[in-house]
């Protein structure tokens, strides 16, 4: 059995959990479950970012120590996780001691190799990116970029940890790992950043101007900097768990690439005489009307509001059915309804329907065996022993909406075999052949809702339970074996109705225009 450690970014808790965190959370699980379809033994990893400038001036703001504002924030964001189906296995806080004493051990470990040293710096620092930034970093008329908010010019004595003296390490490690990051064309990206010189990287922050964050552990007048504490959250949370790291893949968003992620921890990892993780999947944003949905922007969507409007399962398929991972998508309701209607309510929706209605009304609840096996039942076969063939590598590279899309295909497909084989027809029919043409076609159409629910599990986890449930159906233990066509059903008394993807109510198909 493989080892999979997957993890999510840790989000700052500085406001509630929106859209684009709940899509990490659902693409890691996609993931995740997947793993688990392949037998892989999986850990999942998902947690908040709790320290840092931001966090203590929202807490500020509101007038309670950090701490508790960090308690309350963190409850909201794990209380999302059960609300989404996410099966993480760990969730961290890095406020928590496991953390904090790893951080501070890594740090200690770096100081005594020589890895950091101190010295005065002078510059410019983004809050809201929690991030130094150079003059490459602006604008050609030499504004700072709208992403990195309010940028202030300081000078401070702080520590510093040597990256400059790793950089010809990392772009070698890149250039012979060439899908260390996902998609491929990011990596270009990561090694063209690596073109000009990195600045060595300050890792503290002087206790009077932050408090909120770990001691450093050879000087207490500093707390360590943010994004340092943060990416080891990967490694404190299993630092204890023998055989997990080093990680499969990071997920996380593209904006948060580089350099945290391809730069930073990397070389921090290397520096630490840790092992690499397998690669960085660093999906796109979520936008509305054209911008990146935010905090700091005001236009986040509380994702909870889809779900319970809708349920996890349409919300996961959305999410997942409409973005190419690594690249950008707009969310709008029309396009989620469009995809519930069309994808989750009358493809899968109406072959739920048909399944269980025809078998009752003409088999008694009970499912046939098949007992034809003509043209259109061939073709279905063969169109599902394509699809299968097709959905592995597919999840494999991370290419959910295709796959899904090829579900769906044979999903439509199946219905319109039904639609040719009109079983209504031939229940009204007492000629033998029709009969059994009749029986072929209730098996057919349940074995390939069985076949369907097998691949999109991972993505519509309850959809998929209750419609097992409803064919009298126990999925067996090894995935891989049950995705051949077969007669498993044969004989299944089954239910006779199950409401899955109720449509919303005729007023909201159509959204008043503005
Ligand atoms: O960056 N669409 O936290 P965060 C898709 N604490 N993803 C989005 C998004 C959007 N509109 N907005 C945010 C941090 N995200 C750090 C991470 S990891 C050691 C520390 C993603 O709360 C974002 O890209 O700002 C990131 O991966 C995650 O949500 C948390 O963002």
């Amino acid at each position: 059995m493989e080892s999979f450690y997957i993890t999510t970014a840790i989000d700052y808790v500085n406001g509630s959990p929106h859209l684009g965190h709940a899509y990490e959370k659902v693409l890691t699980d996609v993931i995740a479950r997947f793993r688990r379809m392949m037998g892989d033994r999986v850990h999942f990893l998902t947690g908040v970012d709790e320290h840092g400038q931001k966090v203590q001036a929202s807490a500020k703001k509101r007038g309670i120590p950090p701490q508790q504002f960090c308690d309350e924030v963190s409850a909201e964001f794990q209380a999302l996780l059960p609300r989404l189906n996410i099966t993480n296995d760990d969730f961290i806080r890095t406020t928590e001691e496991r953390h904090k004493r790893v951080v501070r051990s890594v740090l200690q470990q770096l100081f005594d190799k020589g890895e950091i040293y101190m010295a005065e710096y002078q510059g410019f620092y983004s809050t809201r990116q929690e991030q130094f930034l150079q003059n490459k970093d602006r604008n050609a008329d030499g504004t700072w970029p709208e992403i990195f908010g309010e940028v202030t010019e300081i000078t401070e004595a702080n520590y510093f940890f040597k990256l400059r003296h790793y950089q010809e390490w990392l772009v070698d490690f890149l250039n012979t790992h060439e899908d260390f990051i996902f998609p491929r064309y990011r990596q270009k990206q990561v090694l063209e950043f690596l073109k000009e010189p990195l600045n060595d990287l300050c890792i503290s922050r002087p206790k009077e101007r932050l408090e909120w964050g770990i001691p450093l552990p050879f000087d207490e007048n500093y707390v360590t900097y943010v994004w340092f504490d943060a990416l080891l959250n990967y490694y404190s949370a299993v630092a204890d768990k023998p055989g997990v790291w080093p990680a499969n893949w990071h997920v996380i968003g593209k904006d948060i690439l580089v350099p945290p992620h391809a730069v930073y921890w990397p070389i921090m990892l290397h520096a630490a005489g840790l092992a690499l993780p397998r690669g960085i999947i660093a999906h796109g944003w979520w936008l509305q009307s054209g911008s990146k949905m935010s905090k700091s922007t005001g236009n986040a969507l509380n994702p909870l509001d889809l779900v319970t409007e809708f349920g996890a399962d349409a919300f996961r398929y959305f999410l997942i059915r409409e973005m190419n991972v690594g690249q950008d998508s707009d969310f709008t309701r029309e396009q989620f309804l469009v995809r519930y209607n069309s994808e989750l309510a009358n493809n899968l929706g109406n072959l739920v329907n048909r399944t269980l209605n025809m078998t009752t009304r003409f088999s008694a609840g009970v499912l046939p065996a098949p007992e034809v096996a003509d043209e259109l039942e061939r073709n279905l076969r063969e169109l599902w022993d394509k699809t299968r063939d097709e959905f592995v590598p597919l999840c494999e590279g991370f290419q959910f909406h295709t796959a899904l899309e090829r579900v769906m295909f044979f999903l439509t497909e199946t219905n319109a075999y039904i639609e040719k084989r009109a079983p209504w027809k031939l229940g009204k029919s007492a000629e033998a052949k029709d009969q059994a043409l009749l029986r072929t076609s209730l098996a057919t159409m349940a074995e390939a809702l069985r076949l369907a629910v097998a691949v999109v599990q991972h993505v519509i986890p309850d959809a998929s339970e209750r419609i097992n449930a409803v064919l009298g159906y126990k999925p067996g233990e090894i995935w891989r074996d049950e995705l051949t066509w077969g007669t498993r059903l044969t004989g299944l008394k089954v239910e006779p109705a199950l409401v899955l993807f109720p449509r919303p109510a005729p007023a909201e198909k159509i959204p008043a225009k503005p």
